[in-house]
C-alpha cells in the first residue's frame, strides 16, 4: 500500500552534516520525497510533538535538544512508507539499534538519535499538523 510518513532529521544530524546521508537512505530505497524543508521548531511545536512524553524525566532535555538548532523535515511516500521508515531508523536507543539502521549507523545517544519518525499513520497525521499548521 502506498502511504506517506514524515521524518525529522534532528539538530545533531544537521550540525554533523548528515542531511544528505539520511535523505539518501530513503532515495536509495525508492521512496519519493514530495516535501522537504529546513526549519527551526518553536518550543510550543516541540512540546506538542512530544506531548506523550510530557510527564517523563527526559522531557525537558528532549524539548531543549529538538529546538537547539535547525531540523530538516521530509515527507516520505511509497510502499508501506510508515512501517518501512520505522524499520529503517531502528530502535530509539542507538546502543540497541542494529548496524544498517540509521540510528545504528549514525546516532550517538538516546536523546541525540539523529532522526524522528511517527510510529503509525494516525500519528503521522497528528504530527504533520503540529509541524505545518500556521
Ligand atoms: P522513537 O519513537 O523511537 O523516537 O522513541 P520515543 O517516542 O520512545 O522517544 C522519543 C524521543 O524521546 C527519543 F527520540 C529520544 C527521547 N528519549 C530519551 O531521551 N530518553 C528515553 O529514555 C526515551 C526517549
Amino acid at each position: 500500500m502506498t502511504d506517506r510518513t514524515m521524518i525529522i532529521i534532528k539538530p545533531d544530524a544537521v550540525k554533523r552534516g548528515l542531511i544528505g546521508k539520511v535523505i539518501s537512505r530513503f532515495e536509495d530505497k525508492g521512496f519519493e520525497i514530495p516535501k522537504l524543508e529546513m526549519m527551526r521548531l518553536s518550543e510550543k511545536r516541540a512540546k506538542m510533538l512530544y506531548a506523550v512524553h510530557a510527564s517523563k524525566p527526559f522531557f525537558k532535555d528532549l524539548v531543549s535538544f529538538i529546538t537547539s538548532g535547525p531540523v530538516v523535515v521530509a515527507i516520505i511516500e511509497g510502499q508501506d512508507a510508515c512501517e518501512a521508515t520505522r524499520r529503517m531508523i531502528g530502535p530509539t536507543d542507538p546502543k540497541k539499534a542494529p548496524k544498517g539502521t540509521i540510528r545504528g549507523d549514525f546516532a550517538t545517544s538516546i536523546t541525540e538519535n539523529v532522526i524522528h519518525a511517527p510510529d503509525s499513520p494516525e500519528n503521522f497525521l497528528k504530527e504533520y499538523k503540529v509541524i505545518f499548521s500556521s
